[in-house]
C-alpha cells in the first residue's frame, strides 16, 4: 500500500509551473549574495547556476516537531505509560530541556514563532489560519523563514508535514524557504484533508494511518539524495493531533483506550529512522537534529502534571519537549533546566552558518551556549501570547501571569467530544476510539488550586503546578514584571494585524478523488471544497 501510493506520487514529481521558475526565496538569495559580490556578472552566474555547498562545515539541520504532544507524554520526560526509546535515547546522546517552551499554545502561531524567531503577532500568524472557517491568512511576505534563512547559506531544504502557515499561494512552503514542499497544508481535522507536493493537490481523500510513516520515508528519502550538500528537512508531523491514527505496525486494537500511546510509539519510531539514517551515512557528527512540539496535549495527551492543555497559558499549554541532538558538538547525557524556546531556534542556527539577523528584528536568543555547556544561564525573558493579547512572562524561576490564563474545564465521565466540523462526506474521527473531555490531560487543575486570574505569581522551580500564588508575599517582583510586560504589549499593539472579518464558510463535497495522476493546483482544490473562491 505504502509503497504503491509513494510510486504513484513520485510519478507526479518533476511537473514544470513557470510560478515556481523564480520563487521569492531564490530571489532573496540572489539579492544577499550580489550584494556581497557586487558585480551583477556574479549575480547571473547565481541566477541561473544552483547554489552547491561551499564546505563542510555547515551542519545539516533537522528539525521534528510533533503536534500537540504534550511535555508529559514522552518516557524521557516521565511518561510511565508507554516506551519512547528512540526518543530516550536521542535525549541520552544530547541535551533534554525541561523548561522549552512555545509562545502561543496553538499550530500556527507557533509555528509561525518557531520558524522566524519572532514571536506571533509580528508575522502575520497570531491564530490560525483555517480553510474550512475562511481564515485565509498566512505568512508576511516580509518575514525571513528558516527556510530561506538556510537556502541563502547553501541548504537543500525540504517541509514535510503541517505547514500552517497559510494555505493560499503566497503562503506555500515553497515560496517560504523551501525547495520542496509533501504534506498538508494545515490542521489533519480541516477540511478537505488533502496531500499536497510542492503547490499541487495530489490526494484526497488521505488514509492518515499511514502519514507518519509516508512523511518518514520522504525525509530520510531527501537526506539521503542531499547527503553531500549541506541540507534542512523540516519534518512537522501531524500526529499526535486528532484524529490520531496509526498504522498497523503500531496500532494495537487489542488493548483499547491506548490509540494516544499508539501514535507516540510511531511517533518515536519515526525518530530513530531519522537517527539511524544520519548514522547509516555517516553524517551525525555533522547534523543537528531538534525535536519539539507546537503546544500542549489535547484530550488523551499528557502534562506531566503541568496545569492546563493546548490553548492555555498554562504551563500544560506552552512548556513543550524539547530535545537536541549532535555527537559532534553538543555532550550527551545533558539536562538542561534553564528557560529557552523555539524561537531560539532560528537565532542559534543562524549564527551557526553565520548567517546576519540583525536586521530581523529576532526575539529569541542564540542557545548554543547553554546547549554545549559553556553557559549555564541566559538573561532573558519568555513571553507567552494568546493571539495578540500577551499571556505570562517567565524570568528565571519566576511566572507572572499577565491576563488571565483559559484552560478548557475539566470533563465529567459522561461527556463526549463532538467535532464541531461539518461533513465532507469522509470520517474523520473515529469514535469509539476519541479521547473525551474527562480524559483530561492535565492532573493538577482542579477546583482548590490557586485562583485562574491575572496577576498571580509563581515560583515553578518548586511548583511547575502552578499552585499557590506568590504575588502577595514579592510585590517587587511582580512590580518589575509588570513593568516588562507593559513594554512587551505597547510593543504588540504596534505590529498587531487588523484581522478581516471570518466569512461564514460552509463547505460542501469535497474535492473530489485525487491521486498523483489527476493532480491539480491547491487552490482549485480548496475552491472546489468551499462555497466561494479563495481570495488571489
Ligand atoms: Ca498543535
Amino acid at each position: 500500500m505504502i509503497q504503491f501510493l509513494a510510486k504513484t506520487l513520485a510519478s507526479g514529481q518533476g511537473k514544470f509551473d513557470c510560478r515556481r521558475t523564480f520563487p521569492r526565496h531564490l530571489l532573496h538569495r540572489i539579492t544577499t549574495l550580489a550584494l556581497a559580490a557586487c558585480t551583477a556578472l556574479f549575480a547571473q552566474t547565481l541566477y541561473t547556476t544552483p547554489l552547491k555547498a561551499e564546505s563542510t562545515d555547515r551542519p545539516n539541520i533537522v528539525l521534528i516537531l510533533a503536534d500537540d504532544l504534550g511535555w508529559g507524554d514522552l518516557s524521557c520526560y516521565g511518561n510511565k505509560d508507554r516506551e519512547t526509546p528512540h526518543l530516550e535515547r536521542m535525549a541520552q546522546q544530547g541535551a533534554r530541556l525541561t523548561d522549552f517552551y512555545v509562545s502561543t499554545a496553538s499550530c500556527g502561531p507557533s509555528r509561525a514563532a518557531l520558524l522566524t524567531g519572532r514571536y506571533p503577532y509580528r508575522t502575520g500568524v497570531s491564530r490560525n489560519p483555517t480553510p474550512d472557517a475562511g481564515l485565509d491568512h498566512g505568512i508576511r511576505e516580509s518575514e525571513t523563514t528558516l527556510g530561506e534563512l538556510l537556502q541563502s547559506a547553501g541548504y537543500a531544504t525540504k517541509c514535510i508535514g503541517k505547514w500552517h502557515l497559510g494555505h493560499l499561494p503566497p503562503y506555500y512552503p515553497t515560496r517560504n524557504g523551501f525547495d520542496e514542499y509533501f504534506g498538508i497544508l494545515y490542521s489533519n481535522d480541516m477540511r478537505p484533508v488533502m496531500l499536497c507536493r510542492d503547490d499541487q493537490a495530489v490526494e484526497y481523500p488521505v488514509v492518515q494511518s499511514y502519514l507518519t510513516q509516508r512523511y518518514t520515508s520522504e525525509a530520510t528519502d531527501f537526506i539521503r539524495q542531499h547527503r553531500d550538500e549541506p541540507f534542512f528537512v523540516y519534518l512537522p508531523h501531524a500526529m499526535p493531533h486528532k484524529p490520531l491514527a496509526a498504522s498497523e505496525s503500531f496500532y494495537t486494537p487489542q488493548t483499547r483506550d491506548n490509540l494516544y500511546s499508539d501514535v507516540v510509539r510511531e511517533l518515536d519510531w519515526s525518530v530513530g529512522q531519522v537517527l539511524e539514517t544520519i548514522r547509516e551515512l555517516e553524517l551525525e557528527k555533522n547534523t543537528l537534529v531538534i525535536f519539539s512540539s507546537d503546544n500542549g496535549p489535547w484530550f488523551g495527551g499528557s502534562t506531566g502534571g503541568l496545569r492546563g492543555m493546548k490553548g492555555s497559558n498554562w504551563e500544560g499549554g506552552i512548556r513543550v519537549p524539547g530535545i537536541v541532538w549532535w555527537p559532534g558538538r553538543i555532550p550527551g547525557g545533558q539536562v538542561i533546566s534553564t528557560p529557552c524556546a523555539t524561537i531560539d531556534v532560528l537565532p542559534t542556527i543562524a549564527a551557526l552558518v553565520d548567517q546576519p539577523i540583525d536586521h530581523l528584528h529576532v526575539d529569541g536568543h542564540n542557545i548554543m551556549p547553554v546547549l554545549d555547556g559553556s553557559k549555564a544561564t541566559l538573561s532573558r525573558q519568555i513571553y507567552a501570547w494568546t493571539g495578540t493579547t500577551l499571556g505570562s512572562i517567565r524570568e528565571g524561576k519566576w511566572k507572572l501571569h499577565v491576563s488571565k490564563p483559559r484552560a478548557r474545564p475539566r470533563g465529567k465521565a459522561t461527556d463526549e467530544w463532538i467535532d464541531p466540523r461539518g461533513p465532507d462526506g469522509f470520517t474523520l474521527i473515529a469514535p469509539p476510539e476519541q479521547y473525551e473531555p474527562w480524559q483530561y490531560p492535565s492532573d493538577a487543575d482542579g477546583p482548590d488550586t490557586a485562583p485562574a486570574i491575572a496577576g498571580t505569581l509563581f515560583d515553578l522551580s518548586t511548583d511547575p503546578g502552578e499552585q499557590r500564588d506568590l504575588a502577595a508575599a514579592n510585590p517587587d517582583i511582580v512590580q518589575r514584571l509588570t513593568k516588562l510586560a507593559d513594554k512587551a504589549i505597547a510593543d504588540a499593539t504596534l505590529h498587531i494585524e487588523k484581522q478581516p472579518p471570518r466569512p461564514n464558510t460552509q463547505f460542501y463535497a469535497g474535492p473530489g478523488r485525487i491521486t498523483a495522476e489527476n493532480a491539480v493546483p491547491i487552490k482549485q482544490a480548496l475552491d472546489t471544497t468551499r462555497d466561494r473562491k479563495t481570495p488571489e
